[in-house]
């Protein structure tokens, strides 16, 4: 049986968003079953969870009998879709390589700037440090999401013509973007994010 570790409690500006959800919602997508482990602060902080699970201290990590546990969001939810030849297209393909691109992209290339802004609005005491910071950031960020829904360019799949890992990706990230309210002048891009997001495999995820 799969293990998904997830917070046992999360800040309310996190509640929702936090990425085990990303973890949850591709093995409802694939059809596999799985349990939670949630665990607390002090246990994802102790020495035990570092050396056996996340050398970070986070979460989620994916637990299976038989195999390592892996950890990284991403990397799980790369795992996960090419093990079960569901939402990533062929092994080989060009569209393989679309997939892994956008999803490399959504993580390295627009979740940073999506956190330096919810580093200003969550974790910034200094209210005029904060009044500097947050135009500078909130620029930067709302320029990256534009550019993203230009390469977009109105389609229904960031690959091919179907769901992939990199439309998951993508709304998943987006879901903070959306909480900090940097989708406000771009509709097109927002209404794509809830259409992706409304599909059954991530309600269950979310209901789950
Ligand atoms: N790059 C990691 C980031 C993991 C991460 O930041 N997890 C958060 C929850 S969404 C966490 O564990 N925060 C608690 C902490 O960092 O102490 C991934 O995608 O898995």
């Amino acid at each position: 049986m799969i293990t998904v570790t997830a917070m046992k409690w999360a800040p309310p500006f996190a509640a929702g968003q936090v990425r085990d959800h990303r973890v949850r919602w591709i093995l409802n997508e694939v059809g596999w079953p799985y349990e939670i482990k949630l665990v607390d602060a002090p246990t994802m902080k102790s020495s035990s969870y570092s050396q056996e699970l996340q050398p970070f201290g986070q979460l989620p990590v994916l637990e299976e009998e038989g195999r390592p546990p892996v950890f990284e969001s991403g990397a799980i939810v790369l795992d996960i879709a090419m093990r079960a030849g569901r939402c990533i297209a062929a092994d080989g393909t060009p569209e393989r390589a679309a997939a892994l691109q956008w999803v490399i992209a959504g993580l390295n290339s627009i979740e940073p700037m999506l956190f330096n802004v919810a580093e200003v609005e969550y974790f910034m005491d200094d209210e005029a440090a904060r009044n500097t910071r947050r135009p500078v950031v909130v620029k930067l960020a709302k320029e990256r999401l534009a550019m993203l829904e230009q390469a977009r360019a109105g389609r229904d799949w960031f690959v091919g013509d179907g769901f992939t890992v990199a439309d998951l990706m993508l709304a998943s990230i987006l879901k903070i973007a959306d909480r900090l309210a940097l989708l406000d002048e771009l509709p097109d891009l927002a209404a794509w994010q809830w259409t992706i997001l409304a599909r059954p495999a991530h309600v269950r995820a979310e209901q789950d």
